[in-house]
C-alpha cells in the first residue's frame, strides 16, 4: 500500500501528509448460505443489517411484479414434502428489490440465484425478512436441475414461534375449515379476516369483563386462531385502485361473517402490516373470475 506521503505527491497535492487521512474501503463479503440460514430460528435474522452480501438460491414461489409488493419469494428446491430438515427456521424468504429499485422479475417455479442485503422489512413489511439485492447484488435464474418446491400440507399455525418457523413457506392449509371472520378491509384492500375452525372471532368484551383472565383467554384463542387472506397487493381500491375490479367479490359471491372458508390453493404465508396473512402466488389468482374455482366456498 503507498504511503500517504507518496499517494499525496502522486496527486500533486503538496499537503502535509498529516493532513491526508486514508479509510480504505472495505469491501463487503460475499457469504453463501440457504435460506434456512439467513432465516434462522428466531423472530428476526441474526444477520439482518450486517454490511456483507448474501448469495443464496431457491425455487421461485411466488411472483409480485405489479400491486406494491414489489418482490417475490423463494423457497430451497426440495422442501416442503417430507421431513423439515432445518426445524425452527424458515426455508422460504422474501425478495424484495428495495426502494425505487428494480429487477427483472422471474417466473414462479424458476430457480434463481439472488445475490443481497439481509433485512428485517420496515414500513408495511416490519419485520418481514428480506432478502434485497439492491444496485450491488443480482437475480440470476440458475438453469441447473433442481428438485420442484412442495407445499407444505399442515393447519394453519397457531403461535408466533410456528409461524416464524415456516415465514414465507407455501402452505397448503385446504384440509382445514376457515370461517370468515371480519370483512371490514375487504372493500379496500382484498383481505379477508379468516378464523380457523367453525365460528367467528369474538370480542373478548362481548363474553367477559375487560381486564379478566376469561377475556384474555378469548384474546389468546383470537390469536391462535385469525389469519388475513390477501391478493398478493397493497394498492387501495378505494383510492388509486379504484377502477380497478376488487379480487374476490362480485354479485354472485358476497362474502358474509360467519360463511364457511375453504382455501382450495397453496398460499405464502406472509407478515406485513403487522399481521400474519395467506398471500396468493401473484395478484391476478385472486380475480373474480377464478373465485368459484378455488378460494372460499360460502
Ligand atoms: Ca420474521
Ligand atoms: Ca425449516
Ligand atoms: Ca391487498
Amino acid at each position: 500500500m503507498p504511503s500517504r506521503r507518496s499517494v499525496a505527491a502522486a496527486l500533486g497535492l503538496g499537503l502535509a501528509a498529516s493532513a491526508l487521512t486514508f479509510t480504505p474501503a472495505v469491501a463487503a463479503a460475499t457469504i453463501d448460505q440457504t435460506i434456512a440460514e439467513i432465516q434462522g430460528t428466531g423472530a428476526a435474522s441474526s444477520v439482518a443489517g450486517s454490511t456483507d452480501l448474501y448469495r443464496t438460491r431457491g425455487v421461485v414461489t411466488a411472483a409480485y411484479p405489479t400491486g406494491g409488493f414489489d418482490g417475490f419469494y423463494m423457497q430451497t428446491e426440495g422442501t416442503g414434502l417430507g421431513a423439515d430438515e432445518t426445524p425452527g427456521a424458515s426455508d422460504g424468504i422474501f425478495v424484495w428489490h428495495g426502494s425505487g429499485g428494480s429487477f427483472t422479475y422471474p417466473e414462479v417455479g424458476d430457480f434463481v440465484e439472488v445475490v443481497g442485503s439481509v433485512t428485517e422489512g420496515g414500513g408495511p413489511a416490519l419485520n418481514l425478512t428480506q432478502l434485497v439485492p439492491g444496485a450491488d447484488g443480482s437475480v440470476t435464474t440458475v438453469t441447473e436441475a433442481h428438485d420442484p418446491v412442495t407445499e407444505l400440507q399442515t393447519n394453519f399455525p397457531t403461535s408466533t414461534d410456528e409461524r416464524e418457523a415456516h415465514e414465507g413457506e407455501l402452505l397448503d392449509v385446504g384440509a382445514q375449515r376457515f370461517t370468515v371472520t371480519n370483512t371490514f378491509p375487504t372493500n379496500r384492500f382484498a383481505e379477508i379476516g379468516l378464523a380457523t375452525g367453525n365460528s367467528p372471532l369474538i370480542q373478548p368484551t362481548e363474553v367477559a369483563r375487560p381486564g379478566t383472565p376469561a377475556a384474555a383467554a378469548v384474546e389468546a384463542d383470537n390469536g391462535r386462531r385469525a389469519v388475513t387472506l390477501d391478493d398478493g397487493a397493497s394498492v387501495d381500491y378505494t383510492g388509486a385502485a379504484k377502477n380497478e375490479p376488487l379480487p374476490w367479490l362480485s354479485k354472485m359471491n358476497p362474502i358474509r361473517v360467519g360463511a364457511a372458508a375453504d382455501v382450495r390453493r397453496p398460499l405464502i404465508l406472509d407478515y406485513r402490516n403487522g399481521t400474519w396473512k395467506l398471500q396468493v402466488r401473484d395478484a391476478a389468482t385472486a380475480d373474480v373470475g377464478t373465485i368459484d374455482t378455488w378460494s372460499l366456498t360460502l
